[in-house]
């Protein structure tokens, strides 16, 4: 469903006629009348021209004027385009009688999903059908309730990260009633949308007497990892576990369907493509898990069709699906995979037959025709830079020469097109004249992020041969330093913010986390070495955009404070504070690791999985993306899990914390934006 679109109102007052505020009203209006009765024509005519030239002024400017108050000046159109990051706060998830009022159109594919759809509403456009029995969300009781509110950078900070975690996490310790009452009475159970199992007889109101020595002592959060008899923590099997649990609530309320709603237990559809299914596989294949696996090969193999009446989005389908397909085809060498990957590829290929060159964002793959926004005839930025890696491999696998000519050509054209500042690129591209479009605006963050990531990516993959990448990226990096990097007023926290016309806003989308493992990536394959530095500064600051939320989890979006007067480093716009279980911070986490070994990175992650336990976990199976980051009582399930979870969220947890580092050495692959790996290419003999 797309939001709703922004409406602007112009407040008119209008008076009462009996109203007897001003005591002569009448004898004024009269008055004035007779004024302007007095006046010459010409007069009039000037006075009207005047007032029609301020009204027209007034309605243009205050659109621009809401806009730059958000933070988002010369970005309006990101909220009415529904892109793949849009800003907006989804309505409060229902009760459970307003959910079955509702009532859910059955899982169609429709133009509706197509490209420039957000996927956060995308599921949300169409409802499977609903479970029995949904969860009901009641008022949490509160245990204790001195957590605190601010949380100042770790030097500040007395506890380590981890009991700082767990603090945090036995401070919101919280009941809620399951509505499923026959299952919680036989269980002697009651359960937390959390998925936080509480007995019974914990739950029910303990006379006050009782609860001061409950809030010194809370019960152990059943939904974490227990220590090994050893006392360790097998953070490995933290994650197995994870995922376990993610793909129980899957495959019992969305198996097949691209996404699941695991408060509804239900299902969303966004290109009817078993979505979830194929970005997990990989996932699978490396957690080892062996019968989760089977199952989902099995309805890859019988049930997955490319040929279908359906629009998709040329770079998710790309990133997530082919992408998947390639990297599971590597892992294990199963050519029903590769099959498959063949046949999607092709279908997707009518997406380039554009006058320029550069792609349109939707395919019908059953119909062979691609066609851009309704609203639009540019294309993301990010989205015809991002398809890359993966048109490259399918050529090198097939012979055919055709994917990676058409992915190459959009490269050799954004290489040499006008418009771009020290490297950095505008994020809007025209499928007809193949020029930017809404230029002088720059970020690292949505609409433009991955095309940073593909440069370098790209030269890796093709054995460090291709300059034209490595000059753009080099330049880019630059670019960034120059006019994108700042530092907070109070603790000097270093950061990436936007660029519009020339004037900085201190404003970072989580999505910009991806940028120090890519820094840092590209350090380890020989460039400078103050891109490292950069890294582990930025991976400081989004350490802390976890850190420094009361639920230990990021929001979307954070703006910097950049006064050192100011008391704090971080401010989050109340609609900036969901958290969709995204997965650049931890993918950073993941090659500081490999790239240093320094445990601190294995810990923040690991503080972050316990996060992503406590206010994400669902009970029944899943996980959901929130609303709240700042409101542990009440982070408000957005009743979705995105694919990204399993397939990037929660590979990269796992690699983060496994010491085998010659499974996936980042010296042989490389992995696609959606953490699908491909091969890094053999060096042709010389
Ligand atoms: C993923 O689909 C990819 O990582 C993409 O590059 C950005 N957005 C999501 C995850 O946040």
């Amino acid at each position: 469903m797309y939001p709703p679109s922004r409406k602007d109102f112009i407040s008119l007052t209008l008076n009462d006629p009996h109203s007897h505020t001003y005591n002569n009203g009448k004898h004024r209006r009269q008055s004035c009348w007779r004024k302007w009765k007095q006046l010459s024509r010409l007069q009039r005519s000037l006075i009207l021209f005047l007032l029609a030239l301020l009204l027209i002024f007034g309605l243009l400017s205050y659109p621009s004027m809401t806009v730059q108050w958000r933070g988002l000046s010369d970005r309006e159109d990101w909220l009415e385009l529904n892109d793949r990051e849009v800003k907006d706060i989804p309505p409060e998830v229902k009760s459970v009688s307003d959910q079955a009022e509702a009532k859910a159109p059955p899982p169609v594919a429709g133009p509706h999903m197509g490209p420039a759809v957000d996927p956060d509403a995308g599921a949300d456009a169409v409802v499977g059908p609903k479970a029995p029995n949904v969860p009901i969300l009641a008022k949490p009781r509160i245990k204790n309730k001195t957590f605190q509110n601010k949380r100042g950078p770790p030097s500040l900070q007395k506890d380590g990260n981890i009991s700082d975690a767990i603090g945090r996490k036995k401070q919101v310790q919280e009941v809620v009633q399951d509505e499923e009452g026959e299952e919680v009475d036989k269980e002697k159970k009651i359960v937390s949308w959390r998925g936080a199992l509480i007995e019974a007889d914990q739950a029910t109101e303990p006379p006050p007497s009782t609860n001061e020595k409950e809030a010194a002592a809370p019960p152990a959060n059943p939904a974490d990892p227990v220590p090994s008899e050893a006392g360790a923590v097998d953070r490995l099997e933290a994650v197995r576990d994870a995922f376990r649990h993610a793909w129980k609530g899957y495959k019992e309320y969305a198996w097949g369907h691209d996404e699941l709603k695991p408060i509804s237990r239900s299902f969303g559809e966004w290109f009817g493509l078993g979505l979830t299914l194929i970005d997990s596989l990989d996932t699978m294949w490396i957690l080892g898990l062996k019968e989760e696996f089977a199952e989902a090969k099995d309805w890859v193999e019988k049930e997955l069709s490319f040929d279908k009446n359906v629009d998709v989005n040329l770079f998710e389908t790309t990133i997530r699906i082919l992408g998947g397909l390639l990297s599971t085809y590597h892992l294990t060498g199963d050519q029903l995979f590769l099959e498959k990957a063949k046949d999607l590829g092709f279908r997707l290929m009518p997406a380039f037959k554009t006058p320029s060159k550069i792609p349109f964002s939707d395919v019908n793959i059953g119909k062979g025709i691609a066609h851009p926004p309704r609203w639009t005839s540019d294309s993301t930025l990010a989205e015809v830079t991002s398809i890359q890696l993966e048109f490259r491999e399918l050529s090198r696998l097939t012979q055919d020469p055709q994917y990676q000519e058409a992915v190459n050509e959009v490269m050799r054209l954004v290489h040499k097109l006008p418009g771009k500042q020290d490297g950095l690129v505008p994020m809007f591209i025209n499928t007809n004249s193949g020029q930017f479009t809404h230029k002088g605006v720059f970020t690292l963050g949505a609409r433009a992020d991955s095309y940073y990531e593909y440069l370098l990516k790209q030269w890796i993959q093709g054995g460090k041969a291709e300059d034209d990448l490595l000059e753009d990226y080099l330049q880019a990096v630059e670019g960034v330093k120059k006019h994108l990097v700042r530092q907070t007023g109070p603790s000097r926290l270093t950061f990436v913010g936007e660029l519009s016309h020339s004037r900085f806003n201190p404003k970072m989308d989580h999505l910009v986390c991806f940028l120090p493992g890519t820094l840092a990536l590209g350090a380890h394959n020989g460039l400078p070495g103050d891109h490292m530095d950069l890294a582990v500064q930025l991976m400081e600051t989004c350490h802390q955009m976890y850190q420094q939320m009361e639920t230990g989890l990021s929001p979307e979006i954070v703006h910097f404070s950049l006064q050192a007067s100011d008391g704090n480093n971080l401010i989050v716009k109340p609609a900036d504070r969901h958290n969709l279980l995204r997965p650049e911070t931890v993918e950073s986490l993941f090659y500081m690791y490999r790239f240093t070994k320094d445990p601190k990175y294995r810990d923040w992650g690991w503080d972050i999985l316990l996060s992503f336990n406590n206010y994400t976990k669902v009970l029944g199976g899943g996980y959901t993306s929130i609303n709240n980051v700042r409101d542990p009582l009440n982070p408000g399930p957005r009743d979705k899990m995105e694919s990204f979870f399993l397939g990037e969220t929660l590979k990269y947890l796992y690699l983060l914390f496994s010491d085998d580092t010659e499974q996936l050495s980042l010296d042989k692959y490389v992995f696609n934006t959606e953490a699908h790996a491909l091969p890094i290419w053999p060096s042709p003999p010389k």
